[in-house]
């Protein structure tokens, strides 16, 4: 069997990116999900899910992998999100390999990524690398609170645009704007329209979606794949 690595995910991302087409992933935290109930929660996710998502900031240990499986039968590919490197199973099909690029914790920056570097290199998860941008969702965010970092004010387009660019050139692969889950401000259009402009990576956008409307605004605005993860948790 073929050992190498694939890339399909990031490819199709890319090809996506290209034709216009636009892409939804839900995001599924294992520690707010019941893998039992996982048929009917797959039931109540939009018919233009393109990808689920799985991962937490704060996620027991092995409840990731069980949450994984219990996804599989969606036939949707399936991406780690992962809050930690304790989050890491070879039972999902890709990885979004997350760099905090709007903080200044060291832990978050390569802390992480060093304590995942060996497990990946034997496993034949696909590796995204990503960077991750949290920007002030008018709350506190998990991530803030667990990373210890700031999220960057949404008034400030140009310093958002700055650290995309520098993601970019550190050699981002794709980038993602969040406003943390459960914002009650979802990354504004004025934003998303100014870092489309400024890079070429796949853009990825989540936090506080909650509404088509929001999604049509986002989609319009250059947003490649929105994430969304509240709207559908806890419906059971
Ligand atoms: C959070 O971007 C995701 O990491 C999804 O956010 O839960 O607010 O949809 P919501």
């Amino acid at each position: 069997m073929d050992t190498q690595k694939s890339s399909s995910i990031y490819s199709s991302l890319v090809q996506s990116k290209a034709e216009g087409k636009k892409l939804l992933a839900i995001l599924v935290d294992p520690d707010k999900f019941q893998p039992q109930h996982a048929t009917d929660f797959l039931k109540t996710i939009p018919d233009q899910t393109t990808h689920l998502f799985v991962g937490g900031s704060e996620v027991p240990q092995g409840a990731t992998e069980l949450t994984v499986k219990s996804l599989k039968p969606s036939g949707l590919p399936i991406v780690l999100f992962p809050g930690s490197h304790t989050q890491l199973t070879e039972a999902a099909d890709g990885l979004l390999f997350l760099s905090l690029y709007s903080g200044d914790n060291p832990e978050y920056l390569i802390g992480q990524q060093r304590k995942a570097a060996r497990y990946l290199k034997e496993s034949r998860l696909e590796v995204i690398p990503t960077a991750y941008l949290l920007i002030d969702g008018g709350n506190q965010s998990a991530v803030a609170r667990v990373t210890q970092t700031q999220a960057l004010p949404q008034d400030n387009i140009e310093d958002i645009v700055d650290v995309a660019l520098a993601a970019q050139y550190c050699g981002a692969r794709c980038l993602y704007l969040e406003a943390g889950s459960g914002a009650l401000v979802p990354v504004s259009a004025a934003i998303i329209q100014a870092v489309r402009k400024a890079i070429n990576l796949p853009l990825i956008v989540g936090g506080g979606i909650r509404s088509s409307a929001q999604m049509q605004a986002a989609y319009a605005a250059g947003a490649d794949m929105l994430v969304m993860g509240t709207a559908f948790e806890n419906q059971d």
